[in-house]
């Protein structure tokens, strides 16, 4: 058995909505940051005695929606590889228990790697951020660890993810706030896909990404992790207007969500740099300096319980570990 570990990514120029929902090609470009914290550990083996494939994730095994797509991923792999031989895959996620944050993108990353060399492929890392995307548009990023761009492209060749800075070499930080571990009522794939379709502000929002990527990558290249807070700020409160402007308009945030936006301007009111951002559901991620984690885990402590605090750092590119 092949075992890969691939890291969780924070998107701080968010992707939201594909052009080719098949292929999964992005409407726009993204950059993201990979965690230490949340990973996928996953094993795959091809064995000729299997009669289907057999998946099992955190020890239960995987029947339904979920199984289908492990399978249409696999189906994948075994057109390019020429490996017609149904697989084991076992998957471990290492996140907080119930924490909502298990991603899809760790998942698929780990599941690229680990089955396409199980097959017999060595694939490069680009050809593997291009596999990871055909299991989940987020995975593209997270073969890469540190700060990485996803370029849209326009075709499975030219729809991939590379590195912009692997070792993050300045204080960047994450906290995940853990507000409701419950599963979402409306998919990523849903709601992005209702975004493009309904929501009349999606032209705009093309725009403000390919401004935003471009003012990204300069904050970045400045290590400058206020514009940083900043600019990922905005993106996310444009990315949310677009669910709330779709028809049926929905939301991510609840109450919680908004208390803790609050918390973070009250925090900034008051001279502490710190910025959040919010994915497809209500937990919030503050983003900062670690020079000034102390004064926001006391904050945001008192208010939601350090228990419900998790501090990410920067994170590594997907890896075959050895089990
Ligand atoms: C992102 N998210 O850039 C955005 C921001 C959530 C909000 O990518 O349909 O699981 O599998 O491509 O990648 C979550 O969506 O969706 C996501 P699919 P995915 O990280």
């Amino acid at each position: 058995m092949i075992t890969a570990r691939a890291h969780t990514n924070i998107a701080l120029v968010k992707y939201w909505g594909k052009k080719d929902q098949k292929l999964i090609i992005p409407q726009t470009d993204s950059l993201s940051l990979t965690l230490n914290e949340f990973y996928a550990d996953t094993g795959v083996e091809f064995r000729d005695d299997l009669t289907a494939d057999d998946i099992e994730i955190d020890g239960q095994p995987v029947t339904g929606h979920s199984a289908e797509k492990v399978k249409d991923f696999l189906d994948h792999i075994r057109q390019i590889s020429g490996n017609h031989n149904y697989a084991k895959v076992i998957s471990t996620n290492h996140v907080p228990v119930s924490a909502g944050l298990a991603s899809s993108a760790s998942a698929f990353a780990a599941l690229a790697t680990a089955a396409s060399k199980a097959a017999g492929l060595n694939l490069d890392r680009r050809s593997l951020s291009r596999l990871a995307r055909r299991g989940s548009g987020s995975a593209t990023r997270s073969i890469y660890g540190g700060l990485v761009e996803w370029h849209r492209g326009t075709d499975d060749q030219s729809s991939f993810a590379e590195p912009i800075m692997e070792k993050v070499d300045f204080g960047i930080e994450i906290i995940a706030i853990l507000i409701n571990t419950t599963k979402k009522k409306i998919s990523s794939r849903q709601g992005m896909q209702s975004s493009v379709e309904s929501s009349p502000y999606y032209p705009t929002w093309r725009k403000v990404v390919a401004h935003d990527m471009v003012a990204m990558k300069e904050a970045i290249s400045n290590k400058d992790i206020d514009q940083i807070g900043h600019i990922a700020e905005e993106n996310a409160l444009r990315m949310h207007a677009l669910t709330l402007s779709a028809d049926p308009g929905y939301t991510y945030f609840n109450g919680d969500t908004i208390h803790a936006i609050q918390a973070i301007n009250d925090l900034r009111s008051q001279g502490v740099s710190c910025y959040y951002t919010m994915d497809a559901g209500p937990n919030v991620k503050v983003i900062y300096d670690q020079k000034d984690r102390k004064k926001i885990v006391q904050y945001l402590g008192n208010l939601f319980g350090k228990e419900r605090l998790i501090i990410s750092q920067p994170g590594p590119g997907v890896e075959i570990i050895d089990k």
